[in-house]
């Protein structure tokens, strides 16, 4: 933390660096707010640092950094919206990224210095790469290769049809986008970069027990390659670190206002998932990626380090959040509602860290996080949570509003809050049954509810066509560690009854169930009882995937989505 006094030196540092340019109140934020203390280019902890020679480090560099600004300034201003990668990128048109070198202009040059000042006010972790950061800039130049090469092989091939059923029927089956970590197939479920979940229940190193770890999943998906020990436990080592350090400065800092704040300042019943949609807002003041947009001295190529920034520091800090909002506003027990920034254990897993901050520190509770994060953290980019995403970061909005776009999706009823209708719905069976699980009665509820207007919630999906390899999972995992659970064998009951009632109907096109039809049962188990949290988990999970890509997307040059829209006349003409 820097003292008092540096932090009014940073303010008279900044003032001085604040004239004509935007770029002085953004390095603003960074002197005032940052860790890290930088001289002639070493990052020396802001906690380790003395407050005077940080002071004097300050100074020195913001006299560096005023010289060479002005030295930039005479050559040329540059500004976010300036044509400022036209030197970098001569095909600036094309989505995916053209090869080409240049002799940098003088404007570039300047740009450069201006730039790599600026750089040495970001994190630490920014700075110094992490080995699988590097790796994904080992890999992208290839990528781009073999995109472009695609492109041009192929580029005016056709990959599909597209009906007026299709247009009209929420664009179902139209191929429509790239999406590198996982892949949806209707009859054999989903493949993470190739793999199935129990191949990844297999294959994945760093498990504690059985299930996977998160941290393994993710790197995978970055990559598209299974991880070893050492790379899973250096992601999990960089994660916690970033999760540590955001709850300890929140908790400590309290000169500063921060997401808690905002929170607490909402009504403890407003819904879960409103709440962590608000708090991925509330955080996107941090967004080095937004940062180094509105500087004017960021590169095209150089899109993704920052987002990679981002993206990490989110998926870190989501559990930290979430955990906060349960124990706020989800548990019944006064005893174990608290205000309190939750403590991170940097020693444990994510998973198990978000388990034990919300209050559940059991082996078992732990392994079934493990297990939750891991498989709902992607499928595919056609859902509403990672398309959304995908849209919104395609306009270079930062992952912090590209992703809680992607959460409001989540938190629709069809789609990710199905979780919490699910559990809502056994509880009205319990109650309407009485414990008598009979195929005729079971039978004569599922009816009921279709008769009564609404969907049986938990079945059914827009692309799969059958049972969800992930309810599968969730399966084996209840019939292993709680087999006699009542409300498990009412979930076990339904799955005989349900598909034929749905088959009946006659339109509905998979009659099997979804990953929400057996989450809430698990949770309900082990003492996590109150469904309207469900989807906010959900969340937490879908962040690894969807801000996978988001990495990928702007590391390959991916385009602003914007598809054709047509009016139902348009479509009446064409066909006249
Ligand atoms: N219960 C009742 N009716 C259903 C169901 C269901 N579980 N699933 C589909 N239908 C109906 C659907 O509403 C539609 O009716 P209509 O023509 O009157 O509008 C008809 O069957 C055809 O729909 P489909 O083509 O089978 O399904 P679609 O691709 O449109 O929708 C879902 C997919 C997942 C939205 C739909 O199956 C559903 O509403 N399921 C229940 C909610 C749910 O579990 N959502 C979670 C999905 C997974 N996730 O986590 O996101
Ligand atoms: C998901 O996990 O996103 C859901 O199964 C919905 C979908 O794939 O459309």
């Amino acid at each position: 933390m820097l003292s008092a006094t540096a932090r009014r030196n940073a303010k008279e540092i900044s003032a001085l660096l604040h004239h004509r340019r935007r770029g002085g109140s953004f390095l603003l934020a960074q002197l005032s707010a940052a860790a890290p203390v930088v001289s002639d280019g070493d990052v020396v902890s802001g906690s380790s640092a003395s407050s005077s020679s940080s002071v004097g480090r300050l100074s020195t560099f913001a006299n560096n950094l005023q010289g060479r600004r002005n030295e930039a300034w005479k050559e040329e201003d540059v500004g976010p919206s300036s044509s400022s990668f036209s030197s970098s990128f001569p095909s600036s048109s094309s989505s995916l990224f053209e090869g080409g070198a240049r002799r940098p202009s003088r404007r570039s040059r300047a740009r450069d210095r201006n730039r790599d000042n600026t750089q040495r006010f970001f994190s630490t972790s920014a700075r110094e790469e992490s080995a699988l950061k590097s790796r994904i800039e080992s890999q992208i130049p290839d990528e781009i290769a073999r995109l472009k090469q695609l492109k041009a092989k192929h580029g005016n091939e056709k990959v599909g049809e597209v009906t007026v059923n299709m247009v009209m029927g929420g664009m179902r089956g139209i191929v429509g986008m790239l999406y590198e970590t996982s892949l949806l197939d209707a009859n054999d479920g989903i493949r993470f970069r190739g793999l199935t979940i129990p191949e990844l229940q297999e294959k994945l190193p760093g498990k504690r027990d059985r299930e996977p770890i998160p941290e393994a999943l993710l790197f995978l998906l970055l990559t598209n390659k299974v991880p070893t020990e050492e790379e899973v436990e250096a992601l999990r080592v960089d994660l916690m670190g970033r999760a540590e350090k955001f709850a300890k400065e929140c908790a400590n800092d309290a000169s500063k206002k921060n997401v808690f704040d905002v929170l607490r300042a909402l009504p403890e019943e407003t819904h879960p998932m409103t709440q962590l949609s608000a708090a991925c807002l509330a955080m996107q003041n941090d967004s080095q990626f937004s940062k180094m947009y509105a500087s004017g001295t960021m590169k095209k190529t150089e899109y993704w380090k920052y987002i990679y920034e981002d993206a990490l520091d989110l998926i870190a800090k989501l559990p930290v959040v979430a955990a906060f909002i349960y124990k706020r506003s989800c548990v019944k027990e006064a005893a174990r509602k608290s205000s309190e920034v939750p403590t991170v254990d940097a020693s444990l897993d994510l998973a198990a860290n978000f388990s034990q901050m919300m209050g559940f520190p059991s082996n078992e509770c732990k392994e079934l996080m493990r297990l939750y994060l891991t498989i709902h953290a992607d499928h595919e980019g056609g859902n509403v949570s990672a398309h959304a995403t995908h849209l919104v970061g395609s306009a270079l909005s930062d992952p912090y509003l590209s992703f809680s776009a992607g959460l409001n999706g989540l938190a629709g009823p069809l789609h990710g809050l199905a979780n919490q209708e699910v559990l809502k719905w056994l509880k009205e069976a319990q109650e309407t049954l009485k414990g008598d699980y009979s195929a005729e009665t079971v039978k004569t509820f599922v009816e009921n509810t279709l008769k009564s207007g609404r969907v049986v919630p938990g079945y059914g999906h827009a692309v799969l066509r059958r049972t969800d390899p992930r309810y599968e999972c969730q399966r084996e995992f209840a019939l292993k560690h709680l087999p006699d659970d009542e409300m498990f064998q009412l979930v076990s009951r339904l799955y005989e009854i349900v598909p034929d009632v749905l088959k009946a109907t006659g339109k509905v096109q998979n009659p099997w169930p979804n990953v929400d039809a057996h989450s809430g049962v698990l949770l309900q188990h082990f003492g996590i009882k109150e469904e309207n949290f469900y989807t906010v988990m959900f969340g937490v999970s879908r962040s690894i995937g969807c801000l996978s890509q988001l990495i990928l997307s702007r590391a390959h040059g991916y385009a602003i989505e914007r598809p054709k829209s047509v009016t139902s006349a348009w479509l009446e003409q064409k066909f006249q």
